[in-house]
């Protein structure tokens, strides 16, 4: 690597920072080739860049030839083979950890990927990952991305009917998953729900199952076999498939504002080259550090920032099997103390349930191995921001918000650690290569500073989704026609006086709860499905702890004799068929609900209701029955 190409892929000064931006946006495929210039590629690229956001297409590095696995492990091996790769933390601190050297990591995904040859997966099938976070499920990731396979992870808190609605959608050959999971006290029966879900699946023909629990389940005789038997005799070594730049990597749904999940879809090399480059200038990984992203592999952040960007960039990355609240509020910290973490990257809604707890949960814990805090998922508020600097960065760590979507692939607006001078709850300035604009409702651009609009990307970068499996159209609609050749992020912003971006949270009809996206639709029509109900409208309403909050809207076709009975029964079908996190937490029975003389319900005013804000409603004169607002608000759940 030349001097040149060292200051283009890694920013150590403020000024770096702008020499970056500025050649980012000036010569766009000057810049990415100096990125790309560092991996390991089997081929060259012909060209860095085509694109064309009308039709969408988008096409980086095309012509390169590459596996990203050897990106991730065997390029690594001769200078830090015997260095830890992963860190597995249990989720039962009376457990041992696990550490994982690149060597090991390196066998292991050899060895699985033998195995799934052996079973007759070939390059291009889709194979579905339903598993705990177990260091399994690193290896699984990482032996399809070997064997050319396309991985679509199902984050395991999601119920069968969800799980299957995945699996056919991608017609999934096969799946992995564990007989079960550890989550807190909790075990969830990950094999059962799979067994339910393949009862509607004709696709799968193979079940890989990892042991876990011990529990016994239920084994199909052709279809399932125990993941250590699968891997019994395999060599550990494995020729990595070479793929073409644009390969599919993975799928992994998101939820939309209709009621289908979307499955976006990822390639090979963009993705790679970004979620190195952003992973290690946002963070300012230094070499031997101790990462720890608390993020879950089943959503984007733990692809891009638990597994690709961190191996790839040669990092100990940790792995935590089990949940902040488990043993108790302190394991966390706990958990920083024992692996000496010095990079924690958690979600907002886990610093505000913390910052509940009491503060001798922190106190008892040595956190002086911090150097730098993360934040993702939806906007900080400032009071938690504050919270997280005073109490867990000693007021000593920069804070990086990271703003970006499963659609990005990696960052788009975050600070660079210890370089960007932060702001409480902004994600401050774009990383190099995204450049984006703020839009007026008629879909100008809005310039200058110390101003508020539509979110919107107008140049592409490596890592972006190219499509939504097996729905082009629905990708063109969803993100590339609210404004002509922009990509609409669905989010508004706001950018001040110094040009920092502020998030300001979504503009349609997706709810983030948790840190996780929920379609308002997708939760209205799994409680239409109870025999009971006829019609539903679902809101969000701000939530002190999980950002946002659920609130149903419910019409019966005959007003409820027992009203929490019903209740219960609804949250039980919300939760079979989305899963426990959809699960509203308010359900008012209403006898109708507030709709314009063309039928559409105006869910403003819903919004209002469920935040207890109802001073002033707006204009209810386009409502076919005004009365009906004053019905619903007198038995409004507070
Ligand atoms: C990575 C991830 C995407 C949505 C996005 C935003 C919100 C994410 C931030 C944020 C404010 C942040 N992918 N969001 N990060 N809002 N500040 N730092 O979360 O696909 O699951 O969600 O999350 O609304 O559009 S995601």
């Amino acid at each position: 690597m030349n001097q040149a190409s060292a200051l283009m892929n890694t920013i150590t000064t403020p000024n770096e920072y702008k020499q970056a931006y500025q050649q980012s946006v000036e010569d766009p495929e000057k810049f990415w080739a100096g990125v790309a210039s560092d991996f390991l590629w089997r081929k060259n690229w012909d060209q860095v860049l085509q694109w064309d956001f009308a039709k969408p297409e988008v096409k980086w590095f095309d012509g390169a030839k590459l596996n990203i696995t050897e990106n991730c492990l065997d390029r690594h091996l001769l200078e830090r083979g015997d260095q830890t790769a992963i860190i597995w933390e249990p989720n039962d601190p009376q457990e041992d950890h696990i550490t994982i050297t690149y060597n090991e990591l390196h066998q292991r995904v050899c060895q699985f990927s033998n195995a799934l040859k052996d079973m007759g997966v070939v390059k291009g099938d889709r194979i579905c990952i339903y598993m705990p976070m177990i260091p399994e499920l690193a290896v699984a990731v990482l032996a399809c991305a070997r064997v050319g396979a396309i991985h679509s992870v199902v984050f395991a808190g999601f119920s069968s009917s969800s799980l299957a609605d995945r699996i056919n959608d991608a017609s999934c050959k096969m799946v992995i998953t564990a007989d079960g999971s550890y989550r807190g006290e909790k075990i969830v029966e990950l094999k059962k729900i799979t067994d339910d879900a393949l009862q509607s699946c004709a696709s799968i023909e193979k079940v890989i199952v990892v042991k876990r629990t011990g529990k016994e389940v239920n084994m199909q005789e052709n279809r399932d076999v125990w993941w250590h038997d699968a891997i019994d005799d395999m060599a550990d070594t494995c020729e990595p498939e070479v793929m073409d730049a644009e390969d599919m990597l993975f799928i992994l749904y998101t939820s939309g504002s209709t009621g289908k999940p979307k499955g976006m879809v990822h390639s090979s090399a963009g993705y790679m080259v970004y979620t190195n480059y952003t992973f290690r200038n946002a963070f300012q990984y230094q070499d031997g550090e101790v990462y720890w992203c608390t993020a879950d592999v089943g959503w984007i952040t733990g692809h891009s920032y638990i597994l690709y960007g961190p191996l790839s960039a040669g990092a100990v990355t940790v792995m935590f099997e089990g949940v902040p609240s488990y043993p108790d509020m302190g394991r966390f910290w706990q958990v920083v103390e024992k692996h000496k973490v010095n990079i924690f990257y958690t979600a907002p809604t886990a610093i505000r349930a913390l910052e509940k707890a009491d503060l001798s949960f922190v106190e008892k814990y040595d956190l002086s191995s911090l150097r730098v805090l993360g934040t993702v998922g939806e906007p900080i508020n400032e009071e938690a921001w504050h919270w997280y600097d005073k109490n867990i960065g000693k007021g000593g760590c920069p804070i990086v918000d990271t703003y970006w979507q499963t659609e990005t692939g990696g960052f788009m607006i975050s600070p660079i650690a210890g370089i960007t001078e932060t702001k409480p709850a902004f994600a401050t300035l774009p990383m190099p290569g995204v450049q984006p604009a703020l839009m007026d409702k008629d879909g100008n651009e809005i310039g200058g500073n110390a101003v508020e609009g539509r979110l919107t990307i107008k140049f592409p970068w490596p890592s972006m989704a190219r499509t939504i499996y097996g729905d082009h159209e629905r990708f063109k609609q969803t993100y590339f026609s609210a404004f002509e050749g922009k990509y609409f992020t669905g989010d508004g912003a706001k950018r001040d006086e110094d040009g920092y971006y502020r998030i300001t949270g979504r503009v349609d009809d997706v709810i983030i709860v948790s840190g996780h996206n929920l379609g308002t639709a997708e939760i209205e029509s799994a409680i239409d499905e109870h025999d009971k109900v006829c019609e539903t409208a679902v809101v969000g309403f701000p939530h002190d702890v999980k950002g946002n909050a659920v609130y149903a809207f419910v019409i019966c076709y005959q007003a409820p004799s027992d009203e929490d009975t019903l209740r219960k029964e609804i949250l039980e079908t919300v939760s079979d068929i989305i899963g426990p996190i959809a699960k509203p937490d308010k359900i008012q029975f209403v006898g109708g609900l507030p709709k314009t003389r063309s039928g559409k319900i105006m869910r403003r005013i819903l919004r209002k209701i469920a935040s207890s804000d109802t001073s002033n409603l707006g204009d209810t004169s386009t409502l076919l029955d005004p009365s009906v607002v004053d019905e619903i608000m007198a038995g409004a759940i507070n």
